[in-house]
């Protein structure tokens, strides 16, 4: 071997040596904080799930019953749990979240501590268990399970009084003995008014702030079933969206600043909607919302059970700006998800199932307008490789960036998903996407907050290359997915 060829190959090897040692020098970006908890993380990848609303009010044609209802009137004719597990599975719902108790206070278990549940209805002649028989249905079908109790009880004499806090404590004990894994605890907001109150038919007014002792009861939940999910109007795992009616503010922030304030505060429906961008925790927004008007099942609503296309609607302004879904489904009299219901989400999951059949964007070569250290490790690929913990990122100073994408030929398109890497913070504030059209590229959709997942719907058009231009950011962007329909 020559001293030259020798020479070039020494070279060759030390910048091999040095481009190695620079790739392992690239630091990884540090976390905008705050950022989520492993239980919330696995809370935001569930995206969309199934509310059941069932009780007495089923039977009364009642939303809110007065807690007077007799344990008679709770007799379903053809009950089959298994066709709500099956619907709701088959509609591409991941877990059901059942109202064990509504604030009429009848209990669908045959708690021990109380006369006003099945246990005295007419239900499998009182030997019937819903809660129990709902939850073995879910795990039949690998749906999660998780309980609504609601706080407020119009059935009991003590309500206001502190022995109904224990029995309130009592009931969740009862519940969680019996129930787990339970991925989430609904508590209501709805608080105090009139009731039937053990036969004093008044009102009464007791104080959201103090009067349950939160912390107390949440900490007893916690230390039996650790991974739940606490939902309340402010957290503290997960927080109401602010309104009833299915959709989150375009720009939602995973993040607000959750002081004890908001317990039963009103005009804070707006900042619950969009979060706050510097908020002082984690508390992601859920978007409830029912198939009808009502929450329990009313024939007379029967030709008002949201469509396919509104049901879809409501899937793009929850799921598709980052929060997550619980699509109310109430049963009917006989026990079962009315058929009108089953087909309007039947034709919904076709929608979705049509409209994102193909990412077009999947493995599909991609380039940046700057990478992390230039390392392999953040690069543009990473947004099309499939793989949602892999993430492109820029140097820490720049907080601005695009990514372009190339799908190999023209294509018609009408949906871009895009992914932040959530696990180090929600960054994004300002967003748009572009398309290749003649050599220029033109904007054809304007964004604020990406979060867990943001899905823009553009007006159909065709094109071969799509750019993801971010504006604005709180930090590096770090984005971990872009998929194209
Ligand atoms: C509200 C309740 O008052 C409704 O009846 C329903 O349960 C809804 C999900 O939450 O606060």
């Amino acid at each position: 071997m020559n001293r030259s060829v020798l020479n070039s190959g020494l070279i060759l090897l030390s910048s091999l040596l040095f481009f190695t040692a620079c790739q392992k020098a690239v630091t990884p970006p540090a976390p905008v904080l705050p950022v989520p908890t492993d239980r919330q993380l696995a809370w935001h990848e569930m995206e969309q799930y199934a509310f059941v609303h069932f009780t007495t009010n089923t039977f009364t044609d009642k939303e809110w019953g007065f807690g007077d209802e007799s344990e008679s009137v709770f007799n379903p004719t053809a009950m089959d749990v298994t066709q709500w597990t099956k619907t709701i599975k088959a509609a591409g719902l991941n877990g059901l979240v059942l109202t064990c108790k509504h604030h009429d206070g009848f209990c669908l278990w045959p708690s021990q501590y109380t006369e006003h549940s099945v246990k005295n209805s007419p239900y499998k002649a009182g030997k019937g268990n819903v809660v129990a028989e709902v939850e073995q249905a879910c795990r039949v079908d690998s749906l999660k399970f998780g309980v609504y109790l609601s706080p407020w009880d119009r059935n009991r004499a003590d309500y206001g009084s502190p022995s109904y806090v224990e029995y309130y404590r009592n009931q969740l004990k009862e519940l969680f003995e019996a129930h787990s894994p339970v991925f989430e605890m609904w508590f209501d907001g709805a608080n105090g008014g009139d009731g039937y109150y053990g036969g004093a038919n008044e009102k009464r007014k007791i104080d959201g702030k103090t009067y349950y002792d939160w912390p107390t009861t949440l900490n007893l939940i916690r230390g039996m079933e650790p991974n739940v999910i606490f939902f309340s109007d402010a957290g503290p795992d997960i927080r109401w969206c602010g309104n009833e009616s299915g959709y989150v503010n375009e720009t939602n922030w995973n993040t607000i600043t959750a002081d004890t304030l908001y317990a039963g505060k009103s005009g804070i429906s707006d900042l619950l909607n969009t979060g706050e961008e510097n908020g002082t925790s984690w508390i992601p927004a859920e978007v409830d919302v029912s198939i009808r008007p009502g929450w329990f099942y009313h024939a007379k609503e029967d030709s008002l059970v949201k469509t396919p296309e509104q049901l879809f609607d409501i899937y793009l302004s929850s799921v598709g700006r980052g929060a997550n879904l619980i699509l109310n489904i109430p049963p009917d009299r006989r026990g079962l998800i009315n058929e009108i219901d089953v087909a309007s989400l039947l034709g919904w999951k076709k929608l979705i199932d049509e409209r994102f059949s193909t990412n077009l964007a999947l493995n599909k070569s991609a380039k940046a307008s700057s990478v992390r250290g230039n390392s392999s490790v953040y690069e543009a690929a990473t947004v099309t490789d499939g793989n949602k913990e892999t993430y492109w990122a820029t140097n820490d100073e720049e907080k601005t960036g695009n990514l372009e994408i190339d799908l190999g030929e023209n294509k018609q398109i009408s949906y871009v998903l895009v992914q932040e890497y959530i696990k180090l913070g929600q960054r994004v504030k300002n967003f748009s996407v572009e398309i290749e059209k003649d050599g220029n590229w033109q904007e054809v959709a304007q964004g604020t907050t990406i979060g867990y997942k943001r899905i823009v719907k553009i007006a159909p058009v065709e094109a071969q290359k799509v750019r993801i231009v971010i504006k604005d950011s709180k930090a590096c962007p770090l984005i971990s997915n872009v998929e194209v329909y």
